[in-house]
């Protein structure tokens, strides 16, 4: 079932990375220049920015490539983890490696020798954007983290052909288009056509006796794709550890069905190959699930079998033995996305290996980990039935066993009630047959955890509540954290460079000695140049934000950012109104001395969310109305940034003075972008929600603007009737703007249009928006005040990056390899 070997598309036939002219930024001068003529084919003169960025990445892959075998990694590791994710959100490697790699400024070098600037090919260079937000984001830095913890790893996900879709704005309409990051090949992979899997769907299950009263079953797929690796080397900190990202490509095991393009079907010939394809072809845009698409539900078990298979065969020829799998081999669970993984892991433990259920069982739930990301009822992945037993049928069988043994489990405990039976069940029986996958991980898991301290208590109190009671130490929590050589060293190399000359060059190998910039907080020399860093940096991004929109901002106003994905939850439109409310407010009283600011949004909406994609062309009205009219001029700006991304978001960060942190409480799970902006400085304004507590904790309370209800009242509000109608009668402020919205005064083309964004606040108002503004707008006002006392603000904003230490996703990633998966750091 092999399929052809081909030549990889990027196979590198240049001279070994390791020269040895001793001058090493002609060393690598010359490197570049073999895989330019080489590997590229072309000359300096005709190679184009795209040319140069490959030519380098190919370059320093070399590097990559000596470090992964001069380091210790050769001799087998006790213990890897294995990360399963169906989203990495890498953005940019170029960076990355040449930071890591310590080779920036050779590199800057090697390219200005042969007349090329590094910035330009840095930005040659496509994004990955295998992912559509947080979720996929955290899953890169902790790849980031762990290599640079030399914690042995493997993260494994699918390689689409099509990432997360362009975003463009027509005339404020969200428009989307597919995005290509593969055109011209990814120079930093390696394809692995020898490490393929054959994964099934569908067909039926056999039984055979193997021994008296022993039947073992077997699964017959109707259908079966291959799976081929790709390998992308993550290096860590320093080059002393590569680890390896493994993303599967599916292929058909049939190029094309020879018979039938003879007998003249040329299409017909290759449509099984199309279907095969189609499982890699195309990331899913929306950022909660999209209920019940096959298509999904083939991704999820395609990337999540071939990565056990894997897993499996390397234990088995490492070990030999699979019932030491647990003590070689921990596999975590990014969300519900690979739960497949449970009746998977199974399977292949009984039918591949002949293992015994209890046997299996018990490897299972001591191998896997199980990480949460939302609790929002929609968002929590169910499969029907009818489905799994269409596309699965093995593994549905297997879930129904499993589910029967728990319910007993129940029983002999005597928690037989139905009521409790019904609530811990892996079924979901009350409208149509519904598998939880989140359940089903909780169940298979050994650990499972939370992404900030609130979520993981929302989670013991609210969804898993009676799954908790029947094991208290099965949850933990693992806080959130960010790698700080991306959002920090690389992002942001002016700061970084400030905070190497305050506290010396280990803040470099040791994200806590930022600690260190805290004496020099209230320090006005060291303020100055903090200041300065920053206003360079709002410098170039008032030069994209005039390139991309045409829109004029200055760099002098206070930079309000709100960027992360359009979410009703998420409430840009709190912010929206706010920003309608402060117009009003502005032309109603133009001559007091208002703060200037700059509000500027980044962010995509699932192509089928229809009342996001409505907030985004609202936000585009607003932009249009406040950036026309004199009478705000100088005091108020509206930007929407067009297609966010991550690397958008590295030119954002370092420019923003204020953070937008603002979901109903309880409703965002922790939150990287408030991490993010707090560690470059921007000052928080934002509700006690997911990781803004923790941040609070960590910052101080006086430097971070904190407003609204918390989790307790949202719950305690949502169930009072008629709050929004309540909220709007008591606040003059809200009713206005919400009448100047409804009206048409920014849809004079079409006065209905936002009607329907209106009368959902004044009708239904889920989010709460309505009863929070006042407060927002309160401490909106402190915020402008807090800015007109600059030297308490770069005070408080030089604190935030100190303290913001603890929020490095090394931290984080100490704590699942002592608490979830029991392996040694370094
Ligand atoms: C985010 N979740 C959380 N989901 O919203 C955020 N979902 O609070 C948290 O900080 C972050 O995860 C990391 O823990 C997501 O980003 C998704 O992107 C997603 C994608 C597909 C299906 C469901």
């Amino acid at each position: 079932s092999r399929r052809p070997i081909e030549a990889p598309p990027n196979a590198t036939w240049a001279a070994p990375a390791k020269a040895t002219s001793g001058d090493p930024v002609a060393d690598l001068r010359e490197a570049i220049l073999g895989k330019l003529a080489y590997v590229i084919g072309k000359t300096p003169a005709t190679a184009r920015e795209r040319d140069w960025f490959a030519a380098t990445a190919l370059a320093l892959r070399d590097r990559i490539v000596d470090a992964c075998m001069d380091s210790s990694a050769k001799a087998i590791p006790h213990k890897r983890v294995y990360y399963l994710s169906l989203e990495f959100l890498i953005g940019r490697l170029l960076s990355d490696a040449m930071n890591n790699l310590g080779l920036v400024e050779t590199t800057r070098a090697a390219l200005k020798d042969l007349g090329v600037d590094l910035g330009d090919v840095e930005a040659a260079e496509p994004d990955a954007a295998l992912g559509n937000g947080g979720l996929g984001r955290l899953a890169a830095c902790f790849m980031e983290s762990m290599a640079s913890l030399s914690i042995p790893a493997i993260g494994y996900g699918i390689r689409y052909d099509h990432g997360l879709f362009k975003q463009s704005l027509e005339d404020g309409w969200q428009k989307e288009a597919p995005e290509t990051w593969l055109a011209e090949g990814n120079p930093w992979e390696f394809a692995r056509p020898e490490s393929t899997y054959t994964i099934g769907f569908g067909g039926h299950v056999t039984m055979s006796a193997i021994s008296e009263g022993v039947i073992r079953r077997h699964w017959q797929p109707a259908e079966t794709v291959l799976a081929v690796a790709h390998d992308v080397p993550v290096v860590g900190w320093r080059g002393k550890h590569v680890n390896t990202l493994r993303l599967w490509k599916a292929e058909a095991e049939a190029p094309v069905e020879l018979a039938r393009f003879n007998g003249g079907d040329h299409v017909g010939a290759v449509s099984a190959r199309a279907r095969a394809e189609a499982i890699s072809r195309v990331l899913y845009p929306s950022d909660s699930s999209d209920a019940g698409q096959e298509l999904r539900l083939r991704q999820e078990y395609f990337f999540t079998s071939a990565s056990l298979q894997d897993l499996v065969r390397r234990h088995v020829t490492e070990r030999g033995d699979l019932r030491t799998l647990p003590d070689h081999a921990a596999i975590q669970l990014n969300d519900t996305h690979p739960a497949i993984a449970v009746p998977e892991l199974m399977r292949l433990l009984l039918e591949d290996h002949g293992l015994v259920w209890e046997d299996a069982w018990h490897i299972t739930t001591n191998t896997l980990g199980y990480t949460n990301h939302t609790l929002l009822p929609e968002a929590l992945e169910t499969w029907s039935v009818e489905l799994m037993e269409r596309l699965l049928p093995r593994h549905m069988q297997i879930i129904y066993l499993i589910n029967w043994m728990h319910l007993e489990e129940q029983g002999r405990h005597g928690r037989a009630d139905a009521a409790h039976l019904a609530s811990v069940s892996l079924i979901d029986e009350s409208h149509g047959k519904r598998v939880r996958m989140g359940h089903l991980a909780f169940h298979g898991a050994r650990r499972v955890n939370g992404v900030s301290a609130l979520h993981t208590d929302l989670m013991r109190s609210t969804v898993f509540k009676d799954l908790h009671a029947l094991d208290t130490d099965k949850i933990v929590n693992k806080t959130n954290g960010i790698t700080f050589r991306r959002w920090l060293h690389n992002a942001n190399p002016d700061l970084t460079r400030l905070a190497v000359e305050a506290v010396g060059a280990r803040v470099l190998d040791d994200p806590e000695a930022l600690q260190g910039l805290a004496d020099y907080a209230g320090d006005a020399g060291f303020q100055a140049r903090y200041a300065a860093v920053r206003r360079s940096r709002k410098e170039a991004l008032a030069r994209i934000v005039t390139d991309r929109t045409g829109i004029s901002i200055d760099p002098s106003a206070l930079f309000d950012v709100q960027i992360k994905r359009i979410h009703e939850y998420k409430r840009q439109l709190l912010n929206v109104v706010e920003t309608v409310a402060l117009y009003q407010a502005i032309k109603a009283d133009p001559n007091r001395d208002w703060t200037p600011r700059v509000k500027i949004f980044g962010g995509k909406a699932a192509p089928s969310y229809v009342q996001a994609k409505l907030i985004i062309k609202l936000a585009c009205d607003v932009a249009k109305v406040v950036n026309d009219d004199p009478d705000v001029a100088g005091r108020l700006k509206v930007v929407f940034l067009p297609n966010y991304s991550v690397s958008l978001a590295e030119a954002i960060i370092p420019a923003a003075d204020l953070s937008e942190q603002i979901s109903t409480a309880g409703m965002e799970a922790s939150g990287t972008g408030n991490m993010k902006l707090a560690l470059n400085g921007a000052l928080t304004i934002g509700t006690l929600d997911g990781a803004n507590i923790e941040i609070r904790d960590h910052v101080g309370a006086e430097n971070i603007f904190i407003f609204g209800l918390d989790a307790a009242g949202v719950q305690a509000r949502a169930a009072e009737p008629g709050y929004p109608a309540k909220a709007i009668a008591a606040s003059p402020r809200l009713a206005a703007a919400l009448d100047l919205i409804g009206s048409g005064g920014f849809s004079p083309d079409d006065r209905s249009r936002f009607r329907p964004l209106v009368d959902d606040l004044r009708h239904n108002d889920r989010y709460l928006l309505t009863v929070d503004f006042d407060d927002y707008w309160r401490v909106q006002r402190e915020v402008d005040d807090a800015w007109n006392k600059p030297k308490a603000w770069w005070r408080s904003a030089i604190l935030n990056t100190a303290r913001m230490a603890w929020f490095s996703s090394d931290r984080s990633m100490r704590e699942y390899a002592e608490e979830i998966w029991r392996v040694r750091v370094g």
